[in-house]
């Protein structure tokens, strides 16, 4: 893929569609990745741009049309919130006990770049909000 100056500018290049992506070959392990937590359903695994001194996302291992959270449908109900609470377990493995963020982009305007649903989990610093 083109290197993008910005994960804005790679968002807006992105095509949401059904289409493989690159987070099927991390969960196959074709590609490296820091895996922080792995089960039957759910991979966590550090972020190549961290955003935060804790990046983490969460992704289903099935993507089972689950591209965005906007095309949830009942099914999707189990994972979506097994991703939550992974990302609990997660945030106090990697000892944010101050507190830390979660994340779901959706689509171009909300500056989603990988169409396989994720949650990021960033930590280890202060927040500000509104977010950018
Ligand atoms: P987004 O919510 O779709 O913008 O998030 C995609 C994230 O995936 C983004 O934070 C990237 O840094 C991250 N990422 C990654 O960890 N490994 C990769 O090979 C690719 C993107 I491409």
């Amino acid at each position: 893929s083109p290197v993008m100056a910005s994960e804005k500018e790679a968002a807006l290049a992105a095509t949401p569609s059904d289409s493989p992506t690159i987070f099927d070959k991390i969960i196959s392990k074709e590609i490296p990745s820091t895996v922080v937590y792995e089960d039957d359903k759910v991979l966590a695994f550090r972020d190549i741009t961290p955003q935060g001194p804790v990046h983490i996302l969460l992704i289903p291992k099935v993507r089972d049309g689950l591209t965005g959270l906007s095309k949830a449908e009942e099914r999707h109900i189990d994972v979506l919130g097994r991703l939550l609470y992974t990302a609990k377990l997660v945030a106090k493995q990697e000892g944010l006990d101050e507190g830390f963020r979660i994340v779901i982009n959706d689509g171009p305007q909300g500056c989603q770049s990988v169409y396989h649903l994720h949650v990021h989990l960033i930590g280890g610093r202060q927040m500000n909000w509104p977010p950018g």
